[in-house]
Formats: structure tokens, sequence, C-alpha cells
């Protein structure tokens, strides 16, 4: 057999950029960019390139691996594997019912996109309400402000249509998070055709260095930089009057409760200049139409919901949301036609579903079940003790407080790790199911889509789909299950009916799967996409992927009964904002001579949160700890040398590297490196693991329970 070319899509991130790989006898030899996709411009990353050696390596799972008794991993059948966990669950839900089981749904559901409907429909037929999800430790900020403002039905602007851009601790043209096809191109793009870039960043990042105006702030000030620009554009008299008296209430109270963030308060505490302040609030004032985002940043800094809760509030003071006739943004192509309208969606609870966890009362959110309790209700005995846990994630290095997590993953009395090598997280496992590589798999677009609506860095604002079918057979001698197949396989052991449903569909809605014959991934994307806008079949048709003009909406006029209005004063976000004027601001920080610096998350271009790194992405196998040259050299270090880093909750060894992009004070490392609690780790090697720098109950969100894992006062010495 000769080499031949295939299209296909990168999973190694959610931007799904589509790929042609070049096969030689079943081996995938080449990954490289799509030049005839549209919107991508052929644009790949380092990342998607190695899914070639990614698909060759040798450490590669090729067989589930059970934990026997002196801790080691011994190979075990498929079918042994589902006998085993069926009967081993069975008698932990006989025993203590239905909570008693947790499923995970983490970064490998970017590549398992049957993953989710799975889960859901499994838990759904045990009686079980325990679906976590990443969310509650990455931004759950961003559902949480929309429930509490309203969203509006028009949707955002389109970026083309915008004279302003506002990022706020987000870095897209490295985590993709924003402008996800090809983004340093369509921020270059967008810069020279005019439109004026801000960025709110304590480092200088690759895209703060595209932007006109950059706030070079204090990590964790978010709330008080963007209160000051609430209270500048009020100030300046920039607020769109008509937009705000049609569509939102509770103009005076915010006007109010903004007043004392004065611009000189503001830049004092948030490290800034005052005219880079005032010059923000002036591009934002006189800008026609923008858009704004946010990333992990003001997120993980605490305090996330009301950054994100200002932002909206700034952007309805401006009216900057879709105007009716617009093309709309993000248009439903894989799941059922949905109008937008020119007018408001009203606020809905945020919180307060479910049951009360045990942990701290916290609750399902919007944002979903809050990760910070799960922990916790494994730990804790009694009625909701979480035993088995069916985990999809690289928990062990992606959690926060390590040890904790460790011991609460060690303690279940069943662990099911889904993985494609023995990873930190698999080395704590009962069982390691081996699963499936990327090109192994079908890919559709309605994954993406699906958290596109969720989050507006993510999805298409095109009407964009794409489908791909899976391109090759795993190797001849392996046993692998993709990772929804559990969930059937030990139904099917149960004697249980599952129901199939698309994300977005009425539970009622769901299908009865034929529990005699196994579906086939492809017939359960049929089911998820069934009400599609176009059909699946017809973006089949497409192996570039294509854009749908027929899924195209432009945004209608305002219904004539619409009463709905986005709120700009609701109790719970006016309330903290008055607590953050009050509190000691040292206080709050944490910062003292004992722990004078800030750490920060960053995300370079060459790993991926904990997920597994192929050979070729293992060239800096560690985690730098960056710091600018003056911290440095007043530390009397220099880049390559060991130091200890130190938090009041823990302590790792790193190896020191110098970014002048940073702010003074601050130390910016990435997440997902290092071993496990318990396991010796050279940080020139393994890198070490950040979490261990984070509590659960560190100045956590009352609401979904995420701690603080940004600005995280902290000590760096010189060690060795
Ligand atoms: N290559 C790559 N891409 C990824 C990932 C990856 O690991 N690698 N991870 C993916 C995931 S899971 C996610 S959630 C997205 C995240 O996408 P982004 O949110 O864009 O993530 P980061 O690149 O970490 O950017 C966060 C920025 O916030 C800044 N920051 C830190 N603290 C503060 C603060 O207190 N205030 C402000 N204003 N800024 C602050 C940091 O300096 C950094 O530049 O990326 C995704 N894409
Ligand atoms: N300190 C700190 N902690 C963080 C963050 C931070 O910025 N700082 N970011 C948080 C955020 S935003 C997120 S989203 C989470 C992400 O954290 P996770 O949801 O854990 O996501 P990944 O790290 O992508 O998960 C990858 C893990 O899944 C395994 N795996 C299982 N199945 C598969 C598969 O089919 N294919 C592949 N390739 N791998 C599989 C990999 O080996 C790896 O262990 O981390 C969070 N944790
Ligand atoms: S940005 Fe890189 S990792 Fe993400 S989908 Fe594209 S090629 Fe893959
Ligand atoms: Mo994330």
């Amino acid at each position: 057999m000769t080499a031949a070319t295939a299209k296909s899509t990168c999973r190694s991130c959610a931007a799904y950029c589509p790929v042609n790989v070049t096969l030689d006898d079943g081996r995938v030899v080449k990954v490289e960019g799509n030049p005839d996709a549209p919107l991508y411009e052929g644009f790949i990353c380092p990342r998607g390139r190695a899914l070639a050696a990614a698909h060759n390596d040798g450490e590669r799972l090729l067989h589930s691996m059970k934990r026997m008794p002196d801790g080691s991993y011994q190979p075990i059948s498929s079918v042994q594997l589902v006998e085993e966990i069926s009967t081993r669950l069975k008698h932990i839900l006989d025993q203590h019912g239905p909570r008693a089981f947790a499923g995970f749904h983490g970064g490998p559901a970017v590549e398992h996109q049957a993953l989710g409907g799975m889960m859901r429909a499994f838990l759904q037929a045990i009686g079980s309400d325990n679906f976590y999800g990443d969310n509650t430790i990455d931004q759950p900020n961003n559902a949480m402000a929309d429930a509490l403002h309203g969203t509006w039905a028009g949707g955002r602007t389109r970026i083309e249509k915008c004279d302003l851009f506002l990022m706020v601790g987000g870095n897209p043209v490295i985590s993709k998070q924003y402008f996800a096809q090809n983004p340093g191109q369509q921020l270059k793009r967008m810069v020279k055709q005019g439109t004026t870039l801000i960025v709110i960043d304590p480092r200088r990042s690759e895209t703060a260095k595209r932007a006109q105006l950059h706030l070079q702030c204090i990590p964790g000030e978010d709330p008080t930089i963007i209160a000051g620009l609430v209270h500048l554009v009020i100030a300046n008299g920039a607020v769109n009057k008509p937009f705000v008296e049609l569509n939102a209430a509770g103009f005076e109270q915010l006007s109010a409760a903004v007043s004392a963030f004065t611009p000189d308060y503001v830049a004092e505490r948030a490290g800034i200049d005052e005219a880079d302040l005032r010059e923000a609030a002036r591009l934002i004032g006189t800008a026609r139409r923008g858009d704004f985002g946010s990333g992990v940043g003001p997120s993980m800094a605490t305090r996330g919901t009301l950054t994100s809760y200002l932002l909206r509030c700034l952007q309805t003071l401006r009216g900057f949301w879709a105007e009716q006739g617009d093309d709309a943004v993000r248009p439903r192509v894989m799941f059922p036609r949905l109008a937008f309208k020119a007018q408001p969606n009203p606020p809905r609870p945020a919180w307060g579903y479910g049951r009360k966890l045990r942990m701290r009362g916290l609750e399902d959110t919007v944002a979903g079940m809050p990760v910070a309790a799960l922990p916790g209700e494994i730990l804790t005995p009694g009625d909701g003790q979480v035993r088995a846990l069916f985990l999809h994630a690289g928990a062990m290095l992606a959690w926060p407080q390590t040890e904790l997590v460790h011991k609460a993953l060690e303690s279940l009395d069943l662990l099911v790790v889904h993985d494609v090598e023995m990873s930190a997280t698999s080395r704590v496992a009962d069982y390691v199911i081996a699963t499936r590589k990327p090109f192994e798999v079908p890919y559709c677009s309605q994954f993406g889509e699906l958290v596109g609506i969720m989050h507006p860095g993510y999805g298409w604002e095109e009407p964009y789909a794409a489908y791909s079918p899976a391109l090759l057979d795993p190797p001849e001698e392996a046993d692998l299950m993709e990772a929804w197949q559990i969930y059937y396989r030990i139904a099917r052991k149960f004697g249980l009916q599952l129901r199939y449903r698309g994300a977005l569909d009425a539970p009622g809605d769901a299908q009865p799967l034929d529990m005699a014959h196994e579906p086939t991934t492809d017939e359960l994307f049929d089911i998820a996409c069934r009400n599609a806008t176009i059909p699946l079949a017809e973006v089949k048709q497409h192996p570039n992927g294509k854009i749908f003009d027929a899924a195209r909406e432009a945004v209608g006029p305002r219904d004539a009964a619409c009463t709905a209005r986005l709120e700009l004063a609701n109790p719970d976000m006016l309330a903290q904002l008055k607590q953050v004027r009050a509190e000691s601001i040292l206080q709050r920080r944490g910062t003292s001579a004992e722990y004078p610096l800030l750490y920060i998350p960053v995300r370079k271009q060459n790993s991926y949160n904990a997920a597994y790194r192929p050979q070729g992405m293992r060239k800096t196998g560690y985690n730098p700890a960056y710091m600018h040259a003056s911290d440095l050299a007043s530390l009397g270090v220099v880049p390559g040398d060991m130091v200890e880093i130190r938090s009041q909750h823990g302590a790792i060894l790193g190896i020191v590297d110098v970014d002048d992009n940073l702010r003074p004070g601050v130390l910016s490392m990435c997440h997902g490196f290092g071993r496990n609690a318990g396991e010796d780790y050279d940080p020139r090697r393994d890198g070490a693991n950040v979490n261990r720098l984070l509590h659960w109950e560190d100045d956590f969100d009352p609401y979904h329970g995420m701690p603080r894992m940004s600005a995280v006062p902290i000590a760096v010495r010189r060690v060795g």
C-alpha cells in the first residue's frame, strides 16, 4: 500500500482544526493543516502536528489495566474488565444507593464526543445526580454571570462589526479560547482593520503584544478595574441611554455602587496608570460597537463571577450586543434552529439547584456541580458518600490540593479511569480503560458547537459544521474501548434500558438504545444530531467542513410583548462589590513579608493541561517557573536554578526562567506537570505540580466553590 492523504480533524484542543493526515500502510506518518477548509486558513499548531507521534507512541496503552493487591498493574481483557467493574459497582450500588456513584466529564471529552450523553444516560438510569465536570475549576463565572444578568437573545456582535474588543485575563494566541480559528492571524487582521484591542493582564502576553492598550495589573484586581471602568463610562456620559432604558433595570443602584471606584483609587489599588484606565474607559465609551471576553485569569483569581457580572453590565451600558438585522453569531447548525431577537432573556437563578451537598453547603449551579465538594464527598462517611468514581480527566495533576485529591481517590471503593497511557491519574485507579486515539474515532462538530453555546470563546461565529470519519483501526493486538462504551456495557449487564439524546434535547426526547446490539459512535451522533438545522448526512458530504448558509440567521426584531430586562443591580453582586471596596486590600490579597509574590497560571503552546504529551512534545519536559529579571536578581538566581516555591498550603521545587513580559512580583507556571503525591519528582524531568500550592478552602466562591487558583501569595527561595 502506498501513502495516501485523508481529511480529518485535530481534537487535541477545542479549536478543532481541520487537518490532512498522511497514512502509510495504515500508519499515521504526517499531520498538516488543511488549506482547503474554510475559516482556518490551513492553520495547525505543534500539538496538531504531534498527532502523528501520538498515534505511534510506543508507550501507548493497548490493553486495559487492573491494579493488583501489591499496587502493580496487569493487563486485563475488555470483556473481563466490564465483568469485574460491573460486579463491584453493583455491590456498591446495592449497599449504598445510586448516589454512591459519580461520573466526571473532563478534558478527554473534547476527543470523545459521545461520552457526555452516555454518562448522563447511565446516571439517569441508575438514579444518580452526580454528573461532575471541569467547569467549576475553570470558568464558572461565565454561566453564573449570564444567569444573574440575563443574556441578549440577539447574541454577541460579530467581530468584524466591532471597533473595540476587550480581553480580560485570556490569551487566545496560545489558548485558542476566542478567535479559535488561527487566532494570531485573526487578531492581526482585526487590529489592522482598525478594531481597538485592549488587554487586561499581569503579563504582556502574546495577545497583549497585539493590543493598543495593555493594563498590566496586579493579579486579583479585576473586579476593582471593571468597577472603575463602569464608573468612568457613567461619569463620562457614555451610557447608551435609549438601550438601557428599554432593556435594563437597576441603573441607579449600579451607578451608586461603583461611585466609590474612582480612577485614583482603582489605579493605585490595581497597580496601573490612572491615565491608562481613563484611556480604556474613553475607548470603550466612544466605540460604536464592541465585544468583551475573559479567560481563566480573572476566573481563577477569585470573585470571577463578580468580574464577569460587571463586564456584562458594562456591555449593556454601552448597548454592545447584536442589533436587529445583524447576521447572528453562532447560529445553530448541528442543533435545532434558534431564533435570534434583539431583546433580553431575563435573569434566572444561578445557584440552588438540586440537593445540598455536605461540603460547605455547596449545591448544583448553572455552572454545574461544584468539583470543590467532590474530594470531601468521597472522604466523608455517611449518606451521600461517593464510593465509586468514573473519571475522564487528569485529576491528579489538574485539581487543587493534590494531597487531598490523592487521599480521596485512593480511598474510593472503585476508581475507573480512561486513559491512553499510565498517567499520574491512572496510577491511582483500580482499573484503567485503554482508549482509542483521535483518528480511530469519528468526529462531529456538535460538541464544539455546544461548548460555544456555553462559553463565547468556543464554537464558530459562522454557521460552520464538520464531520470526520474514523480514519484507521487501532493496532491489531490492541483491545480498546471508547470512553462511552463502559457505560453502555455495564448498563447491559445491569439489565438497564439506556436513553440517549442530544445535549439540548428535552429529557423526554431521549431515544431508547438497542440494548441487545451495541450502537456505533456514528449511530450515537445520528441520535444526538437528529434535530439538527443541517442534517448530519449533509454535513458528511463536505470533508473539508463547510459554512452552511442555510443555517444563517438574522437577528430579528423585539417581540411587541417583551418585558424582560437585563439586571444591572443583582443584590448578591452589589453586596460583593461593596465588600471589595470596604476590605483591607493587603489582607485580602494575602501578600506579606513572608509571602511577597503572587503565583498566576499560564498556558503554553506545547502542553495542554494534564493531557498526554507525545514524544515530540516533551522537549521541555518540565514547566519552568517564570519571573521577571528584576525578581530573579533580587533572589540571586539565574535561569536554570532550582527554587522552592511555597504557599500557605504547600511547597514545590521549580526551575526558574526569565520572562520580562511578567509584571514584577508575579511568578507564572503551567499546571499539568509533576507526579503524584507521595511520588518523588525531578523538577527538571517531570516538572512540578502547582496544584500542591492550592487549597479547596482558600478564598472559595460561596456558590460554585472554586478556590483561589491565581493571585496566590507565595514565597520563593533558592535551593541547592
Ligand atoms: N496550548 C494550550 N491551549 C489551551 C490549554 C492549554 O493548556 N494549552 N488549555 C485550554 C483550557 S482548559 C482553557 S480553560 C483555555 C483557557 O484559555 P485562556 O483563559 O486564554 O488561558 P491562559 O492562556 O492561561 O490565559 C490566562 C491569562 O490570564 C492572565 N492572568 C492570570 N491571573 C490574572 C488576573 O488575576 N487577572 C487578569 N486580568 N489576568 C490574569 C495570565 O497572565 C494569562 O495571560 O485554554 C485552552 N487552550
Ligand atoms: N493549577 C491549575 N489547575 C488547573 C488549571 C489551571 O490553570 N491551574 N486549569 C483548570 C482547567 S481550565 C481545566 S479545563 C482542567 C483540565 O483538567 P482535565 O479535565 O483533567 O483535562 P486534561 O488535563 O486535558 O485531561 C487529560 C487527562 O486525561 C487522560 N485521558 C483520558 N482519556 C483520554 C483520551 O481518550 N485521550 C487522551 N488524549 N487523554 C485521555 C490523559 O492521560 C490525562 O491524564 O484543569 C484545571 N486545573
Ligand atoms: S490549535 Fe493545535 S491542538 Fe488545537 S485543534 Fe488546532 S492543531 Fe489541534
Ligand atoms: Mo479549561
